[in-house]
């Protein structure tokens, strides 16, 4: 690792650099300089991101606006510069490393602890959403095309099935028909969209409560990392992403079902929160299609899981043999559960409707 962080504008001899994080796709390190100064290194997947200079131009983009509107140093990542002054490194190989500050005094959560740390992460992604309302969309790259286009990560998904490149299709026959009789539906947000009935905005694509930064001692939001796919998208996809993986009682790889809920508690915890801090932003429209979100980005993160089951586990890591399966199970559990409280769902974000 010497080699690549010694690239970079450290301050002071680093004295450990130790993986850390549990993404599923890049590669993230610690790393503690004598000062001491700690850092976070990442290494990017140029397999999921084809266009990692796009993926950084948006990245430095979105962190200058708003380190020039939020006042606090921790309401927003920072990139820390390769020693020629570049916001990122770029091997001969190919490899794409950057390097952010760590940001002192905060905690990332695995899991909501209590209703009301679910509730301060809606409060990020709604101040998030809130604060680039007016940043430029189409000077965006889309650094993944169709990234949450669940009608086409079906397509995507009978593709795999037709091949069945890891010969797994016959023992998970079960599962496959579950997501595919849902596959009329998965369209409705998408229709919605191109019918000109809710606004495209400048979303971050991957709203897990892992990717929120709480004060260590207070719990209020710092602020919201992992930048990689702020694209433009739909509110519904933000909010449903986090209801996905936050509101759920059991861990996203759950094995053992029975665990596996979506909590009525936590979602208006996390309801509450998003919507008060983008409140006046979203139509009337968009807040009508929230429940739908939450449904939408759960069905497709399940396609997206029993996909690369298929396919023999080549998009996210996994640690284990039958992980993405596991994963696919629990959303598909969730989204059977979110249809047994689809009125409850609906109740509590009308109460929201101006
Ligand atoms: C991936 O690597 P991570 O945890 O940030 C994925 C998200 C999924 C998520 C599921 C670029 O995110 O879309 O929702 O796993 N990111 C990409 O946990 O595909
Ligand atoms: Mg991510």
């Amino acid at each position: 690792m010497k080699e690549i962080y010694s690239q970079f504008r450290l301050d002071g001899r680093v004295i450990s650099c130790t993986p850390t994080g549990g993404g599923h796709i890049n590669r993230t390190y610690l790393v503690v300089t004598a000062r001491p100064h700690l850092y976070i290194l990442q290494w990017l997947n140029g397999q999921v991101f084809k266009d990692l200079s796009g993926l950084m131009d948006n990245i430095v983009a979105v962190t200058d606006y708003l380190h020039a509107r939020v006042a606090d140093p921790r309401g927003t990542l920072t990139l820390v510069p390769t020693c020629e002054g570049a916001p990122y490194l770029m091997t001969e190989e190919g490899d794409c490393w950057r390097v952010y500050e760590y940001i002192l005094g905060s905690v990332c959560l695995d899991a909501a602890e209590t209703a009301e740390d679910l509730r301060q992460s809606g409060v990020a992604f709604g101040m998030f959403q809130n604060q680039l309302a007016d940043f430029p969309a189409d000077t965006l790259k889309e650094t993944i095309p169709h990234f949450h286009d669940t009608p086409d990560r079906f397509r995507i998904f009978r593709e795999a099935i037709a091949a069945d490149r890891a010969g797994r299709l016959g023992s998970v026959q079960a599962e496959v028909n579950a997501f595919l009789a849902h596959e009329e539906e998965a369209g409705a947000l998408h229709a919605l969209l191109q019918a000109g009935e809710i606004p495209l905005r400048v979303t971050h694509n991957d709203t897990k409560l892992t990717n929120v930064m709480l004060d260590e001692n207070t719990r209020q939001p710092l602020c919201v990392i992992d930048l990689d796919t702020v694209m433009p998208g739909l509110a519904a996809h933000d909010y449903g992403d986090a209801i996905r993986f936050g509101a759920s009682t059991a861990a996203e790889d759950e094995p053992d079902l029975s665990k596996v809920e979506m909590s009525m508690e936590m979602y208006e915890a996390f309801t509450e929160g998003f919507l008060s801090a983008c409140g006046d932003r979203l139509t009337r429209k968009e807040i009508e299609t929230l429940p739908l979100g939450a449904k939408l980005m759960t069905l497709e993160c399940g396609v997206r899981f029993l996909t690369d089951y298929l396919n023999g586990d080549v998009y996210f890591a996994t640690s284990r043999p039958e992980q993405n399966l596991d994963r696919a199970r629990t959303q598909l559990k969730l989204v059977a559960d979110m249809e047994r409280k689809w009125d409850a769902m609906q109740a509590v974000v009308a109460r929201y409707l101006h």
